[in-house]
């Protein structure tokens, strides 16, 4: 029998099971296996240090930064014996031909920032989370007693199997992201994941297609370029006359390894640099950028406004738009177009107003976003006639309802000046300049697996209004068996790498949903805001204490090994561990046996539990080996990539996007084969119920009012300050909140304009409730200049702290966001309208007062 048909057969298997043979075998296996090689508690054991070493009685080790930050840096371990007495970073002494203060425009270090070098007090943290533990109290009460890990294994598997076979296929949600997903082996992530496979084998699987960072920057990418890899490495942003940061803010929010480098070359070769973002960022202020306040969700508006100045000029790049374009103008129109039930408009003629007699002039632009017209054509000017430029669209602004719409006239823009496929020029966008091999686990057709695919911000709605709720609401993604359009009865949810109670919108409906279910299982490292309201906790070891290869973030051609620094605290495992021994212990009980496991884990035996280390080390060799070294090129065996640490790639020429297309004519992955600023695929759809999207999108840019922003004057009669909600400095998301010194570097407070701190009679620290429909939290306010009035900013992440009233006394704003979905997926993170009150509550920037500490999680029922 072959592989494909064997699992084949388990799958279909598992497909089919039947109650009666569940607990025949649960009893079978449960006889089979005991309880006792996995129960292994270990004594406490405490000590403290005499002499404190000095770095030459200490092991250094080069590793590397993990989780969903932005980047990817090197830092490098001090220890002692199992334990990391240091961390520093690239000294220029890591990488091939390196020597200490080796800094080149070439081959730059990879500095750690802030979060990375205060990595050590999370892998100390009180929150860390080291024994399984169940919970004993209702359900986001926080009480859990600790549990052995057969005992929570056992529960979590038993519970599975009942789930499926009273609720079919669809009844689990997989909620898995990006917390370990950039690592080859140990991944967490919606289509490569650890977690989705196996719940994909095991036959029950409801997974969430939309991403919660870019999905309307995707969404625009794909449709425009027909890929996501728009990206150019940042070196090539040294080469730039002009950069404009629209919605970006990298000296703050990391987007690359190196991009501030590379843009202070700029700048000392003469670049200029404007700013368009509702807040004076960092960068702005760095490089004394032009810096023009925008109201928030308007971008779209203010780019036809400067599309029509370009226009009406003549300054587009019309060769550059005849050869390579599609629909931009009538002339570039395809033929199909004029028979098409929903694409007869080129995007010149909407700009121009031809068809619905509204020209999008610079003063109709000015009205909706708040910039002068006299700015807006500045800036116009500026972009047409400076060769190369820079406008990078970010991905904040497209986090917003009808974001996608910010991204694509973005790239209208990028077209019409001829700024892509050119050194210093910029198509981003989505930004990914490189596609690292990144898939070390087993991958293969049985990897994603699901039986309905949902928009991510819809789960909750689903649960509070199942099973009145359509398809179109649901957002889910069409199938081409007899589950399309079937709305999922979820039963239950897994978290793995995610603190997606936390991270999604509207935490209030998330609470309500999270109560009807019947399986809440969290793999966590640290007891997260979403582990509180799980029935499960499995403690999974960092990356410091287990084995894998670092992917850079989008950006960075290079890898960096990872190797297992210290052995696991407490009793904590992989999360590969884990999910292999699920597999197992589901297998016995299903009637599938081991095999179910080995399929699950293929070059592992079920002994994996207590030794993973060789099998880890197996996998990582044969992905270097037969991805890296035969399919990338790389000359450098496996065993000297472990001993430097680092491999770059070496460019013949600056990384550029869609270089190719340009220069040698190669036509772009769409239908057409060239840009699409008409999007072939949404001018053909006359069913929108039936496509993920669920509700029509014009196929071409246009302005779309947000379902709030400040010219909503209706609305803003109840809540008349805009939020928007970047990401912090100092956390990565809801990683990090828990360190205290980064608390303390950089605590957590609302940045309120002047104008506004006054009519409401606020000064710094001072403490207000911030409010709408859908919840109430409390945060600090910060009163500066650097935000423009109506506006106020306040970063993602915190960890919510509910009290007795149901005010987040913790300040996360996802408490204010609406989880009313975007047709193309944006998830609506920057689209909030509030209102501001004083208050004499107390805000709790932590977990307690100390603001580290979890003892009321632990203090009971141990
Ligand atoms: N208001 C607002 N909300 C936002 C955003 C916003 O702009 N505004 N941004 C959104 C964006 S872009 C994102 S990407 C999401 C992020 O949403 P999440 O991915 O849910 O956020 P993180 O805080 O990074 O959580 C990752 C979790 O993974 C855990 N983890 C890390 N490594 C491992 C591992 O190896 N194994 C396991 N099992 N767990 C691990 C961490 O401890 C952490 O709890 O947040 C979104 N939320
Ligand atoms: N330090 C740090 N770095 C990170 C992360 C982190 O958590 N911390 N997370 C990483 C992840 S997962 C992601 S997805 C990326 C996110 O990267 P980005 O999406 O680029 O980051 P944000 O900070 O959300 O937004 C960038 C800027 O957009 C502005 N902005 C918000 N709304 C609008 C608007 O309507 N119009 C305009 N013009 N500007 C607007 C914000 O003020 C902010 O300055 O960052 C990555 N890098
Ligand atoms: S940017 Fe990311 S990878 Fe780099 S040091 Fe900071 S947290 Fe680590
Ligand atoms: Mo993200």
């Amino acid at each position: 029998m072959s592989i494909g048909q064997d699992i084949d057969e388990i799958l279909s298997r598992s497909l089919k099971i039947k109650r009666r043979s569940i607990l025949k075998a649960c009893a079978a296996a449960a006889a089979a296996i005991g309880t006792g090689g996995l129960v292994r508690i270990k004594d406490a054991a405490a000590f403290a240090y005499r002499d404190y070493p000095t770095d030459d009685a200490l092991e250094t080790v080069v590793t590397s930064c993990a989780h969903n930050c932005g980047s990817r840096h090197v830092l490098v371990a001090h220890k002692k014996g199992n334990v990391i007495v240091r961390l520093s970073s690239d000294d220029g002494t890591h990488q091939r031909g390196g020597c200490y203060g080796k800094d080149t425009e070439e081959e730059p270090q990879l500095r750690a920032c802030l979060r990375g070098r205060a990595y050590r007090e999370r892998i100390y943290s009180a929150e860390r989370l080291l024994y399984p533990m169940i919970r004993v109290g209702e359900r986001g009460e926080g009480r859990f007693r600790r549990a052995t890990w057969d005992e929570a294994l056992e529960l979590v598997s038993d519970k599975l199997i009942a789930i499926k076979e009273q609720y079919g296929h669809q009844a689990i949600l997989d909620q898995s992201y990006a917390g370990a997903s950039y690592g080859v082996l140990h991944k967490s992530d919606q289509i490569e994941g650890l977690q989705g496979r196996l719940l994909g084998m095991f036959a029950c699987r409801t997974s969430s297609w939309s991403v919660p960072s870019y999905q309307g920057t995707t969404t625009s990418s794909r449709w425009t370029f027909g890929t996501i890899e728009d990206g150019s490495e940042d070196d090539t942003f040294a080469h730039s006359k002009l950069m404009i940061l629209w919605g970006w803010n990298p000296a703050f929010t990391f987007h690359g390894g190196n991009t501030v480098y590379y843009m202070r070359l700029a700048k000392q070769r003469g670049c200029k640099f404007v700013c368009i973002d509702p807040q004076y960022t960092d960068t702005a202020a760095v490089f004394d950028a032009w810096w023009i306040p925008i109201r928030p969700g308007t971008d779209a508006a203010m780019m036809a406004g400067m599309a029509h100045f370009i226009f009406s000029r003549g300054l587009q790049d019309q060769p550059f738009i005849d050869k390579f374009v599609q629909g931009m103008d009538p002339r570039s129109m395809p033929d199909w177009a004029a028979t098409s039930p929903n694409g007869r408009e080129s995007f010149k003629e909407y700009i121009l107003g031809t068809h619905d007699g509204r020209p999008k002039t610079p003063e109709w632009a000015a009205e909706i976003c708040g910039v002068a017209a006299a700015d807006i054509e500045k800036l116009a000017q500026l972009y047409a006639t400076t060769k190369p430029a820079a406008l990078k669209a970010c991905w904040g602004p497209g986090r917003a309802a009808y974001g996608e719409q910010f991204n694509r006239m973005a790239a209208a823009l990028q077209a019409m000046t001829g700024n892509i496929g050119v050194l210093g020029g910029c198509a981003e966008g989505v930004g990914k300049a490189w596609h690292a091999e990144g898939v070390a686990h087993p991958h293969d057709q049985y990897s994603n697996i699901w039986f309905a695919s949902i928009k991510s911000d819809r789960w909750a709605y689903i649960v509070n209004n199942y099973p009145n709720v359509s398809r179109e609401e649901a957002g889910l993604w069409p199938r081409d068996d007899e589950r399309d359009g079937v709305v999922p009865n979820i039963r239950g949810i897994f978290w793995q790498g995610s603190d997606w109670l936390n991270q999604l919108t509207n935490i209030n409906a998330e609470i309500e949903a999270i109560k009807k279910l019947d399986l809440v299982v969290c793999l966590d490292q640290t007891i997260t805001p979403s582990g509180l309201y799980a029935d499960v906790l499995l403690p999974i070891c960092t990356h410091f204490e287990r084995h894998d290869v670092a992917l850079p973030w989008y950006k960075g051609h290079y890898y960096i090994h990872r190797p297992k620094v210290i052995e696991p605290l407490g009793e904590s495992k992989t999360d590969f561990q884990v999910f292999t021994e699920l597999a197992y212990r589901i297998g016995n009980k299903t009637g599938m046996g081991d095999r179910f496991g080995q399929v699950y884990n293929p070059r592992a035996t079920r002994d994996y539990w207590n030794n993973p280390d060789p099998v880890d080390e197996a996998y990582l060799r044969a992905w270097w080996d037969d991805r890296v070294m035969a399919r990338q090129h790389v000359e450098m065996p496996w065993n000297e990539f472990k001993r430097l640490g680092i491999y770059k790639f070496k460019l013949e020429r600056p990384h550029v996007g869609f270089q190719d297309q340009i220069e040698q004519g190669i036509p772009f992955p769409t239908a057409s084969g060239k840009i699409e600023i008409l999007s072939s695929e949404l001018a053909r759809i006359d069913d929108w119920a039936k496509t993920q999207y669920g509700y029509p999108i014009p196929s071409i840019p246009k302005w779309i009012e947000p379902f709030e922003s400040l010219n909503h004057h209706e609305k803003r009669k109840r809540h008349p300050y805009h939020m928007i909600t970047p990401h912090p400095r100092n956390r990565t998301h809801s990683i990090f909140h828990n360190i205290a010194n980064l608390q303390e570097a950089c605590p957590h407070e609302m940045m309120i304009n002047r104008v506004d701190a006054q009519r409401l009679g606020l000064r710094t620290g001072e403490v207000v409730e911030v409010f709408n429909d859908r919840g109430r939290i409390l945060v600090p306010v910060y009163v500066s200049q650097r935000c423009m009035p109506g506006v106020v900013v306040c970063p993602e992440g915190t960890w919510i702290d509910l009290d007795d009233e149901g005010i987040d006394r913790g300040g996360n704003p996802n408490l204010l966001t609406a989880d009313e979905p975007s047709p193309a997926g944006s998830f609506a993170y920057n689209t909030i309208l509030v209102d501001i009150r004083k208050t004499v509550l107390e805000f709790r920037p932590g977990w307690d007062e100390s603001s580290v500490s979890r003892t009321h999680v632990f203090g009971r029922d141990l």
